[in-house]
């Protein structure tokens, strides 16, 4: 049986106040993590105060990014090691917003979760497919191609504690959402291609979340579904009323 992971992806927004005030708001509603994981994905910033206010908490703490290295002269980037050294748990790597707009590749987020792992740091791989690749019928192929590609070289364990999130492009802060059956049919492709690369065992442990304009409304019809076993949540995470909405509907 596979947990509910449900995360909330801020992306570049709040303020340290906001952002604290946040976990303080949330703590008292956050499930057990026995059952569903709660992780709140935060500006760099804002990380030493989030961890230290979900000490005792079953709320996770989670980076946006990292680079892949362990230090050098990399002007503006921050380490995995600095990142596992203030109590980061997990880290989104390979966001769509990063490929698009901060050159990330699939070789650096293979690179980056292999540093993750170095670290104890759980990587959430996101992948997903433009409407362009959607329409012209390329979307199976680049899927499988993304997640060959971030996974390779990693051990069976290894794969076992990924977290891979979905997330179509056209999804994304558009208010359009996958539908429950087109994002359960990619969730199960992924799958079946992680059941390739290693074997069937090993995929069904595999965290395999969906995210795309994910609202209070429609977590508990997506979580429903066979393959999606949790939510990369954007706008929908940012006030916690509604992130307790999130965490209610999805448990
Ligand atoms: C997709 C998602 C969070 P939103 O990027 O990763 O954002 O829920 O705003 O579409």
């Amino acid at each position: 049986m596979r947990k509910t992971v449900i995360a909330g992806n801020w992306k570049m927004h709040k303020l340290l106040n906001s952002a604290g005030q946040f976990i303080d708001d949330i703590k008292s509603s956050v499930p057990s993590a026995m059952k569903t994981e709660t992780i709140v994905c935060a500006p760099y910033l804002f990380l030493p105060l989030l961890v230290e206010k979900a000490k005792g908490t079953d709320i996770r703490i989670a980076a946006q990014n990292m680079h892949f290295e362990e230090k050098g002269a990399f002007t503006g980037e921050v380490s995995p090691g600095m990142l596992a050294d203030i109590g980061v748990s997990h880290c989104v790597i390979g966001h769509s917003e990063r490929r698009e707009m901060f050159g990330e590749t699939d070789d650096s987020v293979n690179k980056k979760t292999h540093a993750a792992f170095a670290h104890n740091i759980l990587p959430i791989i996101c992948v997903g497919e433009s409407l362009e690749q959607r329409e012209s019928g390329v979307m199976e192929s680049h899927i499988r191609q993304q997640v060959e590609n971030a996974l390779s070289g990693l051990s069976d364990e290894q794969i076992s504690k990924t977290i891979i999130a979905y997330e179509p492009i056209w999804a994304i802060g558009t208010g359009k959402t996958a539908t429950d059956e087109e994002a359960n049919d990619v969730c199960k492709h992924i799958r079946k291609t992680i059941a390739e690369l290693s074997n069937q065992e090993i995929a069904d442990q595999v965290i395999i979340q969906y995210g795309g304009s994910v609202k209070p409304d429609n977590i508990g019809d997506l979580l429903a579904k066979s393959d999606i076993d949790g939510a990369l949540v954007g706008g929908a995470s940012l006030e916690a009323d509604s992130f307790v909405k999130l965490l209610e509907e999805g448990t």
